[in-house]
């Protein structure tokens, strides 16, 4: 009934929800953490929408973001805004005030911190060179050769300066991977054996804690962040299988297609 009214809302706004992300890598659907936060948030609330795989940036030259009924939205988080006031839907709604205040701080420093040691790992380590290598192959391998390395350059030279304005890359390689597992085992010993951060009912958190497992453990596998919810963390590994069964069915199928069609 719920989402018949939704459908309905968008049939009459002669528009339909563009969520503009990026596509799926080979080994998730997601390779960022705020792409699959704000998919997942639309299947949860069950949400119509269609993907816009492009690489359109918003305003702000950053990704996701949305386009509804003309209007457009940037940044995950206000996007989820926006949606919760549109559509009236708040998968927060079962949290007391103490548990949406721990809710909000462990999503900002999995979004705000943990978050550049996985930019670090994917865009500048040794480690991600070999992922870096077939990325670039397959965006840019058909353009001609001085092209396609002075994109790949100037995609990295942006990263690095990122990271250092922010800060995070001022450090060594492991003081970062140091932080992201503090920050991931203080996550861990929240959720404990519950099955979600908060009890029987995933909430903003859990999706922006599964959006970051898929996106760094899945998406890398034998990195830092794969090797911990391998052992000391194996409760995230569980949580993000949970968040995937509940919410991608289809998560496979997603993949495959992808490749298929690229
Ligand atoms: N706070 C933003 C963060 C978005 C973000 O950092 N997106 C990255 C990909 S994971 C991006 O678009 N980076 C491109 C760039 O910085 O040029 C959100 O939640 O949407």
């Amino acid at each position: 009934m719920q989402i018949l009214k939704k459908k309905k809302k968008l049939a009459k706004c002669g528009n339909s929800l563009i969520l503009h992300q990026f596509a799926p890598t080979e080994l998730s659907v997601n390779g960022s953490p705020p792409c699959l936060k704000l998919e997942t948030f639309l299947r949860m609330t069950k949400i119509p929408y269609r993907n816009d795989h492009r690489l359109k940036f918003s305003k702000k030259g950053k990704m996701p973001w949305i386009e509804f009924n003309g209007q457009e939205i940037a940044d995950s988080n206000f996007c989820i805004q926006f949606l919760k006031r549109e559509f009236k839907v708040d998968i927060d709604s079962h949290l007391n005030d103490t548990e949406k205040a721990v809710a909000h701080s462990v999503r900002t420093m999995l979004e705000e911190n943990t978050y550049w040691a996985l930019v670090y790992c994917r865009w500048l380590s040794a480690f991600g060179a070999e992922y870096r290598r077939k990325l670039f192959t397959k965006k840019f391998g058909h353009l001609v050769f001085p092209l396609k390395h002075l994109i790949a350059h100037h995609i990295m030279k942006k990263i690095k300066r990122d990271l250092w304005g922010h800060g995070m890359g001022r450090h060594s390689e492991q003081e970062l991977y140091g932080i992201a597992e503090r920050d991931l085992l203080a996550v861990s010993e929240i959720l404990g054996q519950k099955k979600f951060l908060f009890g029987e009912k995933p909430c903003l958190a859990d999706v922006a804690l599964f959006a970051f497992i898929a996106a760094s453990a899945w998406d890398l596998p034998e990195s830092p962040f794969d090797e911990l919810i391998k052992t000391k963390a194996q409760n995230l590994r569980t949580h993000a299988q949970r968040m995937k069964e509940l919410y991608y069915p289809d998560w496979d199928e997603i993949i495959s297609r992808n490749l298929k069609s690229s």
